[in-house]
């Protein structure tokens, strides 16, 4: 076979030849430059970000790919979605969709494209219509609370949602079910050079119109806010103010009330005017420095639209009281501490606003108990990063990106061997990289560096993020993937890009080095109670709602779980519900750093495909056959190409496939008999046997017409 056969590369990478690294990224590029962004590796769809609206989607694309099998028509995410719902509908397997690949690759608008197919495929009816509304509005929703510009993304996913579709036993859907992992909340009060705050707040600032602005007591103009990073306003091709009535109108469509959404735009500002919260140094009676609000009329405002009173709120701002079991004492904070406090409430309002506004969607879509369902889940969650400065936040979001690798590699990799083994078909060995120790180093009980940080969390005495990283440096000093600036210079390694205070994982996807610098404390994510406690006595319903720990009747003394210990829980859950489903993966590929269309960097490609593995999974898919089936419904399918198996057929399965495939005169080398299926080398084969099929059913057809007339 040719290097690339025709002129714009093979569709499926098993068809490559010679099967190297530099033929692999030439056929990507070639395909991309003709702008073909889709390419198979068997069932794996590689997509690569075309940056440009390609007239490649839609009802009329939707159409064709419904109709046909997975490998009849080019490559696209329409017909990965067209088989995840077959299969999901016809042979009741659940599936899931995951969508994998670093910040800025195009997973989100990947999970968009299975949706709306989805949608546009399933049950018919008002009432189906408008659970699907449902489904879809509540992306641009999301993505208004939960997305920002970052340097490498305008879009960028700044939390991690997987949402499980559920479908009754005909294929219509009923509702659905989000998850959300981690919101990125630090970005509420800082965001870095270049980057955004969330969209929702400057699309609150340009949509609102004059009479919701002087309702909420805001200002037009961005640059009043000191949460607002002053460099960029606006994003390219973003038009903020018409996502505001978007955003509005789909959470009218997803059932939201004019009362929740005030209420939800309410707290939005609630956020943006406690930035402009200033704290300045006073002196107390006894001549101690203790901080004091010196813009008045900001603490007022925010106090009548939340319905607290301003020494109230204040008070909670710049003192902290601590109880212990005889008596209370009350300290007043330094400026320092008062900033502090002021950005963790702003923090922690905006974090538990999105939590509820994801609950609420719930409310919405979800299905009622007892009704079969069976469901399709769609994992998008934010990329692979690494940043110039990474810090706890980078350390989660890889950590859940490395875990889905190990799913990728656990369910494609090995599986794809074991089967082998099991039907006892000969296997040539193909190594692939096993992330699990890095998984290990990060996550073991009571030894990774997550059980690390929540000891040096939960231990009395004076903790520090130093002495978090000297027991990281202590523990790990021998481990492949771990490193530091005391285990290099252990080791006469002088790497100046190292920080002291800084630690370096070699990730699947790369290095990534992470400065511990507030690690402890956004671990730890704990709110001041009399901040809480202040949120509570609020008389804005949603607000209070938010801090039902500031109930003083139902403060509990017990610590809540670590922000780590949390997200690696939640994780934990998703595996488990990823690895009890079909898996079907689009993996994503960045084509430049520029977010520029028709650029196609080897280098950054070549990066990808490597920790991607994409070489290995065609080497394991090559090794062996594209495509199996089990012998029963294989037959059944088929049975019709063979006078022996048509019409009637008594022996077993396995001779019924065989006297089918001997008929059709297909090489031996093409297949492989397996235990209990039958394994066809390469899609061709496929195609040949389908057309054949076809073709007799039409004649078959006009055999039956000709007998009725005959009849008649
Ligand atoms: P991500 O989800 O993978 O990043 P997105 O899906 O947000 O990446 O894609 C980034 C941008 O690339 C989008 O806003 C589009 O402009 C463009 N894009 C992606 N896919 C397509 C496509 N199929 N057709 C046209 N344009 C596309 V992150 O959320 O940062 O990890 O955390
Ligand atoms: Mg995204």
């Amino acid at each position: 076979m040719p290097l690339l056969e025709g002129s714009v590369g093979v569709e499926d990478l098993v068809l490559l030849e010679p099967l190297v690294k530099e033929s692999l990224l030439k056929n990507l590029q070639l395909r991309y430059e003709n702008k073909e962004i889709y390419t198979y590796i068997g069932n794996v769809v590689i997509s690569v970000n075309p940056y440009q609206q390609l007239p490649i989607y839609g009802p009329e694309y939707i159409a064709k790919y419904q109709d046909c099998t997975f490998y009849e028509l080019k490559p696209h995410i329409y017909a990965l979605a067209n088989m995840a719902y077959q299969s999901l509908r016809d042979r009741d397997r659940d599936q899931c969709i995951l969508i994998t690949g670093e910040s800025g690759s195009g997973k989100t608008e990947a999970s968009k494209l299975v949706m709306s197919y989805v949608a546009a495929v399933c049950g018919k009816g008002e009432q189906v219509n408008s659970v699907k509304e449902q489904l879809l509005q509540s992306n641009p929703v999301l993505e208004a609370f939960g997305n920002a510009k970052t340097i490498r993304n305008n879009n960028s996913s700044r939390f991690g949602k997987y949402m499980d579709i559920e479908f009754d036993f005909k294929g219509s859907p009923l509702g659905g079910v989000i998850t959300n992992y981690l919101l990125e909340k630090s970005r509420v009060v800082k965001q870095l050079k270049g980057e955004r705050n969330f969209h929702i707040f400057y699309q609150l600032l340009a949509g609102a119109d004059a009479q919701l602005l002087k309702a909420l007591k805001l200002e037009r103009d961005t640059t009043g806010y000191a949460y607002l990073n002053q460099e960029v306003p606006r994003v390219d091709g973003m038009d903020d103010a018409s996502s505001f009535s978007a955003v509005q109108s789909a959470m009218a469509v997803i059932g939201f009330s004019e009362e929740e959404i005030r209420q939800v735009l309410e707290v939005t500002a609630l956020v943006l005017k406690l930035g402009n919260v200033m704290v300045a140094d006073e002196f107390q009676a006894n001549g101690i420095p203790a901080s004091g609000i010196c813009d008045g009329r900001g603490v007022q405002e925010i106090g009548e639209m939340v319905g607290l009173s301003s020494e109230e709120l204040e008070r909670a701002l710049c003192s902290r009281t601590m109880e212990t079991a005889k008596e209370k004492v009350v300290t007043a904070l330094n400026v320092m501490q008062a900033q502090y406090a002021r950005d963790a409430l702003a923090k922690n309002i905006y974090s538990r606003l999105f939590n509820w506004i994801v609950n609420r969607i719930n409310d919405s879509i979800q299905v009622g108990i007892g009704e079969k369902k069976k469901v399709m889940g769609v994992l998008d969650i934010y990329g692979f990063e690494i940043l110039e400065d990474n810090s706890f936040e980078q350390f989660m979001i890889n950590y859940c990106n490395e875990k889905l690798q190990q799913v990728f590699i656990e369910m494609t990799l090995k599986e794809e061997q074991e089967e082998y083994k099991r039907e006892g078909i000969p296997w040539t060995k193909v190594d692939y990289f096993d992330n699990g120790i890095i998984c290990n180093l990060i996550e073991q009980n009571q030894q990774g560096i997550l059980a690390m940080l929540d000891e040096e969390c939960l231990r009395p005495g004076v903790v520090s993020d130093s002495t978090f990283l000297a027991k990281l440096n202590q523990l790990f000093s021998k481990h492949s993937h771990y490193e530091s600036k005391v285990t290099q210079n252990a080791q006469h390694q002088y790497d100046h890009t190292m920080g002291l205070h800084c630690f370096r994982i070699c990730h699947y996807a790369g290095k990534v080095t992470y400065n511990v610098t507030s690690f402890i404390d956004k671990n730890n994510d704990l709110l001041f109670r009399d901040l809480s406690q202040a949120m509570w006595k609020a008389q804005h319903p949603l607000l209070r709602s938010l801090f039902p720990e500031g109930n003083p009747k139902q403060a509990s003394l017990k610590r809540p779980p670590t922000a780590g210990a949390q997200f690696k829980s939640s994780v934990a859950i998703l595996m488990k519900n990823l690895y009890s489903k079909n898996p079907n993966y689009i993996r994503c590929i960045k084509p430049n750093e520029h977010q520029q269309q028709g650029q196609f960097s080897s280098d950054l490609v070549a990066t990808q495909a490597q920790y991607l593995g994409l070489l290995e999974n065609v080497r394991v898919r090559r090794a062996g056959y594209a495509y199996r089936q089990g012998y029963g419904p294989f037959l059944e399918r088929y049975r019709l190409l063979s006078r022996s198996t048509w019409p009637r057929w008594n022996g077993g399965d396995r001779e019924g496939v065989e006297k089918v495939l001997g008929e059709l005169s297909i090489s031996s080398g093409e297949l492989a008999f397996g235990k209990t299926k039958i394994f066809i080398r390469s899609p061709k084969t496929l195609f040949y046997l389908e057309e054949q099929r076809r073709l007799r059913l039409q004649q078959l057809a006009t055999l039956i017409q000709k007998i009725y007339r005959g009849w008649r």
